[in-house]
Order: C-alpha cells, then structure tokens, then sequence
C-alpha cells in the first residue's frame, strides 16, 4: 500500500445543498414503477403458502382462460428455456420458478402477464398448484441434525443441509492464549434475520424489442453492470444487447443487490408476449421473500488478564443462509469480512469459524448495511467486551480505552491478516465521552439506582473495512472490484461525469459533483453527474458495502487530475511556455512566479476544442477516463454513546441520547455524511429494540406487513448528537473513506449495551436483540427470551 498525492487542505467542498432534491422535494423522482411503455403489461408472482412442499402439479388452465391475461409462465415453461434456474452471488443455484419443490413460504411458483395489474393478481387465485406438505427445517440449529429432511436435494449428492465451513485467524494459537489466560467470559448470542425493508420494493419493467433484439430493463439494481454481465451470461445475450437502466431508487440497504426471481420473470414475459412487462413487488412480498440480512447464532469467548488487558478471541457461528445460498459477497470470502471480527483492540490472537446451513426460509445474507458480515462482527465483539467489562466489575468506557489500537500501531495489520489503513481511536472514543459527559452520566446513574430507576449507558467502539476491494484479494462471481469513471469537459468549461456505480439515496450527482470540482475548479452545479445506465456509464460493480466513495470517488479524483494533466499541457500552447514551468491553483493553471499569467480551466477547455497548435502527439480535448482498483479497503470507525431510560415493570426502552463520533476520513459533503449516519442510527435502534424476521415452527412468516416489521420512526430516536475526528485513508486520493452504513454497523450494539447495562440491578449481563417490551422485561425476571 502506497500514499498517494492528497491535497493539502483537502475539505472545501462543503455542505452543498443536494442537487438531486429539485426533483425528489417536487414529487419528479422517476422511478421504475413511474416507467410506462406503450402496450406495456403487467405480471404477478403467484408464490408458495408452504415452507417446504413438494409440487405434485400446476394446472394453469383457469388463469390461461381469463380474458385479459396474455401469458402464465410456469418452472416448467422456463425449464424449456434453460432458465428455471439462475445462479446466485455464493455460487449456489435458486430457482426462479419451482419446478421440484418449494423451499420457503413465499417463494415463487408462478408468473401471471395480464393486461392490468388486478387482473395478473386475480389471475393468480386460478392457478390450482397441488402441493405435498413436507417437514420444513427452520431453527438453523436443527439444520444439522441427523434426521433433518434435505433440502437442497435438488443438488447432486447432497444429503445434509450444510453449506460451509469457514475459517480465519490462528486456532492453535488463539488455543494457547485462552489456555493461559487469567479470566475467560463466554457469551452466546443471537443476530436475528432483519430485512433491509428500503421503501421502494425491488420491481423491474423489462422490454425485449424483437426487431433490434435488443433487451432494455428498468430495475430496481444497485449493481446495474453486474446485472447485465449475469443477465448475458444466463440467457446467453451478447452484453452490448442488453441495457439495464437502474432509475431513481427509493433506498437500496442492499436489498436492491441480487437478481430476483420477479426480474428474470418480467424478461421472460416480455420475450413471450412480444410486449413491454412491468413487475413490482408489493410490500408483503419484499418482507417475505425478497432477502434477509443477518441470522447468526454466534458463540463467543474473550480472554483477558485481571486487571482488563483483552488476550484473544475465539468465536463460532451458525450461519442461517435461507434455502438457497445468495449471500451477496466478495466470493473469496464465504462467510463476508467476518475477517475484521477482531474490532478495533490490540489482541494477541483469534480465530473464527462460521458454518453456513440452509434453513426452509427466504434466501438473501445481503449485506443490509454492513459490508458483507461486519455488521455481525462488531456487534458479537462489542457485546462480548461489555460482557467482560461485566464479569470484571470495570467499566466498559474504561475497559476499551485500555484495549484500542494505539494511532502509532497504524497501518495495522489484523490477526486475520488485513491491513487497517489508518486510525486514531482513543480520540475519537475521548471525544464521544466527553460530548456524552460520560461521568457525569454515570453519576445520575447511580442516583437513579438509588432511587430504584433503571438507566442505562451503552458504549460501542467499531472499525470497519469498506471499499470491496482490491481486485488481487476479492470478486463477485469472478468479476472484479475495480470501478470506471468517464470525464467529458465540454467547450465552455462545463463537464460530465459517467460512474459505474449507482445512488439510492446517498447524494451521489452531488458528492461526485462536488469531488470533480474540487479538483479542478468548476462549480459543481456545472457537472452532470451520469449513472444507472448500461450503455451510458463504464463497467463497474455497484453501490453497496460502502464502496462508492472508497472506489468510485478515487476513481472521480483520478478522472479529474487527469483532465488537470490535459489541460496543463492545453495551458502550455495557449501561455507558450513549457508545461513544466505551470503551477495549479484550483480552477487555473498559471506561469510560475508570474500569478497573473494564467488560463482558467474554461478558457482551457474552449482551447481545447479550437485551432490551437498543439505540441506533437497531444490530442485535443481534454476528456479522459480511468478504471481504479482500489490498493486497499478503507477503515472508517467510531465511538458511539447510548442513554436509554428503562422501565423494568413494562419492559419499556426510551432511548433518551445518542452520541456517535464517527470518522470517514476526509468528508467531501459533511451535511450528507450527517444525514447518512442519521439514518443508520435510526437502523440500529430499529435493530435493536424492535426488528426481526420470525417465523413459527412450520415455516410460516410473521412479519409481512410493517404492523409486524416495525420500522423506527422519529418517535422512537432521539435527536442524535453528532461528533467527528478526521484521518485521512493514506491510499485514496482524497483520503476519504466510506461512511454510508457506519452507523448501522456501530449503533445495534451501543443501544442493547445500553439497556443491558440499564438491567445490571437485576443481575443481567446478556440479552438478544431485538429488545422488545417483552423481551426486556423476561429479563429483568431472570428469564430472557430465545428467539
Ligand atoms: N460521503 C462523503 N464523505 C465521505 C464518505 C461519503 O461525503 N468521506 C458521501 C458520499 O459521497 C455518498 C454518501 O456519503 O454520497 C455515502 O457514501 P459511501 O459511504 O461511499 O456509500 P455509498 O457506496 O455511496 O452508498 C452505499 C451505502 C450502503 S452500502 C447502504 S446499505 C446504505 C447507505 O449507502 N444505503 C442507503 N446509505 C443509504 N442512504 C440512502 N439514502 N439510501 C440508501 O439506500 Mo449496502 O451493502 O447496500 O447493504
């Protein structure tokens, strides 16, 4: 890893109003249900009210006969066309329609293309699918057992329902340090399956066009270059005649990154029907069937010396995968970056061993806001810490001030082996406590406890890796990681930026905007910022772990200072001096020691395009492009503090504050780096108060609606308090590093830290999220719930 060039004073680009909001604050967003195409259809799924079943028959005859559907598509009708089966992300296979058994309820049996979308939903009530009941596996921990049905017994030779093993870290060293250690604490400890739950549900409108052969999607994609590579690879289309357009999308979460059975549907309708076929999910479907995030069952152990000094960490999961494996990750790692569990202390040793199962539930692992697995990672290592601060009798602030990474340690290389680029942690840990008044909280605390009121204080303390990633380490089904840019500078100055990744929510025609302009002085209102087309943006593999600005934004800052390069030598001709003897001030080149003699970057540029004699080999124009492949990941981090108020009679949890000092390295718009911390804030206390996707014993789903999945809203968050440290990543251009779900990573485990340390009266030193009023007040009994 190098250091790259960084400017000196690298912040400047400031708390621009979000240009995207023109349109989203006037209700102009366009989204792919707002896409309407002349003639264009409509399909419904029919999907499987059984958790395992298997498919005795499928009469379509009825739906058929309806006067206004057009085409009933079957597993069968696919099977014909070598689609009934797509791959997934893990290098597993999901059927896109059932042709053998169902494997979760939910899951896609049938697609329905009718004129209107009532009659396609109508038309779904005649299909007759005789079903034959089977046992349906659902705890992950029965998934194992000797006796379990086989799921996957559509795989050749499979004849349990496991899926992997994965190891990382040193076991027989992590054995020696626990073997000598003074004081060992253990913690079971579950992360629920959750939904990533993005306001707009995934739907896609597909429109093969029989003449030109040329197949255009719009669809709900936060990855719109891998879906056209995968597309092409499954249905054997040349890419150039496919176009996936990914308009405005009403949040991803991570939710938006797999290919879903609706879509490969939507594709097929419309190459049966000859017609344009729109497919959107309703928000049922979504919760139910359109992945899952989480689901670990996790056995942790921490070794320490008495007096607090962390030794290691020895750590085993059960991976709940759902019945097909779609974890979205780089595929070098099976189970995600659980290879960053170590968090932010200085430890000896550890390893780590996750086992993947397939249960008879929805399939997904995305990665909702937590690169791939670390959001799982850092909340069993901030859980166990304040289990040892607990077993200790220390304090937990205390306790990881004591254990962090020391600045000097930077860059850091893991005991699993990554290199954690740059980082300050007892700054940013100092900082959040004396933004909390930590002592002055722990005063009122004990107070309260006198006066037998439960208040409680959660500290959390995270690292994560973000930026997937360098192409030697990690690809998703062989594609890797590396992100295009495209820099156009028009005549007068005005530019256009082409990004293969792909905004959701997060401000990217801003950001983007701002980076370019930062670089070369044009306001960022003079730069259009393209994306979410195939055919209008270079090859890259999306917006999700945080990536966008580790990757795409380097790739931005890259873009640019090649242009700066350009029009140096642009600069040169029209100042006829030598490019060497050029000095750059942001938005002009000028002569060294002579300020006055310079060309600003719009007088470059019309340069650029005129008769202007330039040296031998130069091109004209100052466009360029580039592809960047990341040196490394980049390593945000934080300190969070949580104050809940808690009501041991009625389990009820208030969270009264929430201080998050989090660092992004260099932030190119800090009002966005706000919001996006906001809202992953608002993600962990969902999370941790109020979230999980149950099931009962045959399979059936009880969160399909959000009267049952319940989203935190502003009555249930605080008004956040916000701080932040600044360390520049060493190896991006501009020293910044991601921050879009930071938030959601570092804050599950400050709230449930929180209210575990609220019940420390009665004795509680764990309890599983989510911390609802029953689950908190079974506690507080001396009795806490198992999900
Ligand atoms: N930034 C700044 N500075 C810094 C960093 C950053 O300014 N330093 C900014 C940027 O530019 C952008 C944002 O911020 O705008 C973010 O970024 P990032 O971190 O790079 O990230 P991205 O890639 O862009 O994005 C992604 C993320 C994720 S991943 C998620 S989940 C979530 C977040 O993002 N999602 C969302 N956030 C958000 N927001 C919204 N609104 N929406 C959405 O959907 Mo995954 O993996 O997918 O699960």
């Amino acid at each position: 890893m190098t250091a790259v060039e960084q400017p000196e004073t690298p912040l400047g680009h400031g708390n621009m109003r979000r240009k995207e909001d023109a349109r989203f604050i006037r209700g102009r967003g366009t989204y792919v249900d707002d896409v309407t195409l002349p003639g264009m259809l409509h399909g419904a799924v029919l999907r499987s009210p059984y958790a395992h079943a298997r498919i005795v028959s499928i009469d379509t005859s009825a739906a058929q006969a309806h006067p206004k559907v057009r085409a009933v598509i079957t597993g069968e009708t696919l099977a014909g066309l070598n689609l009934a089966w797509m791959p997934t992300l893990s290098h597993d296979v999901q059927a896109v329609l059932a042709t053998d058994k169902v494997r979760f309820q939910g899951q896609e049996v049938a697609f329905v293309v009718a004129e209107d979308r009532y009659s396609a939903r109508d038309a779904l009530e005649l299909i007759d699918v005789d079903y034959e009941a089977l046992p349906p596996v659902i705890d992950a921990r029965q998934a194992l057992a000797e006796d379990a049905p086989v799921i996957r017994d559509d795989l050749e030779g499979r004849t349990d329902n496991h899926i992997f093993d994965w190891e990382s870290g040193d076991a027989a060293a992590t054995d020696d340090v626990f073997a000598s250690a003074e004081v060992v604490a253990a913690q079971d400890m579950l992360y629920p399956r959750v939904h990533p739950a993005p306001l707009e549900t995934c739907g896609a409108v597909a429109d093969m066009d029989a003449v030109t052969g040329k197949l255009t999607v719009w669809t709900t994609t936060q990855a719109p270059h891998a879906h056209r590579t995968i597309y092409a690879l499954v249905a054997g289309l040349p890419e150039h005649k496919i176009r996936i357009i990914s308009p405005d999308i009403g949040g991803g979460f991570g939710n938006k990154v797999g290919i879903y059975p609706g879509y490969v549907c939507a594709v097929v309708g419309s190459i049966v029907t000859g017609k344009p076929v729109k497919w959107v999910e309703d928000r049922s479907e979504n919760l139910m069937s359109t992945s899952f995030a989480r689901d670990y069952h996790m056995h942790g152990e921490i070794a320490a010396t008495k007096d607090g000094r962390i030794l290691g960490l020895r750590v085993n999961v059960l991976a709940d995968h759902g019945a097909f494996n779609g974890t979205a990750q780089p595929t070098k790692f099976p189970a995600g970056f659980f290879g960053v569990f170590t968090g932010s202390y200085d430890l000896e040793a550890a390893h780590c061993s996750v086992t993947g199962v397939y249960t008879n539930k929805a399939p997904g692992g995305v990665a909702y806001a937590c690169s791939f697995r670390i959001t799982e990672a850092v909340y069993l290592v901030e859980r166990l810490v304040d289990v040892l601060a607990f077993d200790l009798g220390m304090d937990p602030a205390e306790l990881r001030m004591k254990n962090l990474l020391r600045p000097e340690q930077f860059p850091y290389r893991s005991k699993t082996g990554w290199e954690y680029d740059s980082g300050d942690y007892p700054t940013a840990l100092r900082a959040a406590l004396d933004l909390a008044d930590y002592p002055a909280l722990r005063a009122e605390q004990a107070l309260k406890r006198e006066r037998g009121e439960q208040m409680g204080i959660g500290v959390a303390f995270f690292t994560e890796a973000v930026g997937a990633g360098p192409r030697k380490h990690m690809d998703i089904l062989g594609l890797g990681m590396a992100d295009g840019a495209e820099l156009r500078v028009h005549p007068t100055g005005k530019a256009v930026l082409r990004l293969s990744c792909q905004t959701q929510g997060q401000g990217h025609e801003t950001t983007f905007a701002q980076i370019v302009g930062e670089e070369l002085g044009i306001s960022p209102d003079d730069i259009d910022v393209v994306h979410g087309d195939t055919d209008q943006t270079p090859f890259g593999l999306g917006t999700y772990g945080s990536r966008s600005t580790p990757v795409s934004g380097a790739a931005a800052a890259v873009v640019a200072r090649k242009v700066r390069e350009r029009a140096r030598i642009v600069a040169s001709a029209m100042l006829e001096v030598s490019a060497d003897d050029l000095e750059w001030e942001k938005g002009r080149w000028f002569v060294r020691g002579d300020v006055e003699a310079g060309r600003t970057i719009q007088e470059i540029a019309l340069a650029a395009h005129s008769d202007l004699e330039l040296p031998e080999g130069v091109e004209g124009h100052l466009d360029a492009t580039c592809v960047y492949n990341p040196p490394n990941l980049t390593y945000p981090f934080g300190a969070y503090v949580c104050v809940v108020d808690v009501d041991a009679d009625t389990g009820q949890v208030t969270v009264r504050r929430f201080v998050a000092v989090d660092d992004c390295g260099v932030r190119i718009n800090p009002m966005i780096v706000e919001g996006q911390v906001h809202g992953g804030l608002a993600d962990g206390v969902g999370m941790a108060l109020m979230q999980v996707m149950a099931f009962d014993e045959d399979g059936n789903h009880l969160g399909g609606s959000f009267m049952d999945y319940l989203l935190p809203t502003s009555m249930e968050c605080p008004s956040w308090e916000l701080g932040e440290t600044v360390t520049p990543s060493p190896h991006h251009p501009i020293g910044a590093k991601g921050i879009g779900e930071s938030a959601t990573v570092g804050s599950p485990a400050a709230v449930v830290n929180a209210v575990v340390d609220a019940l420390r009266p009665f004795g509680v030193r764990h309890a599983d999220m989510p911390l609802t009023p029953a689950a908190v007040w079974s506690a507080a009994q001396g009795t806490p719930l198992r999900t």
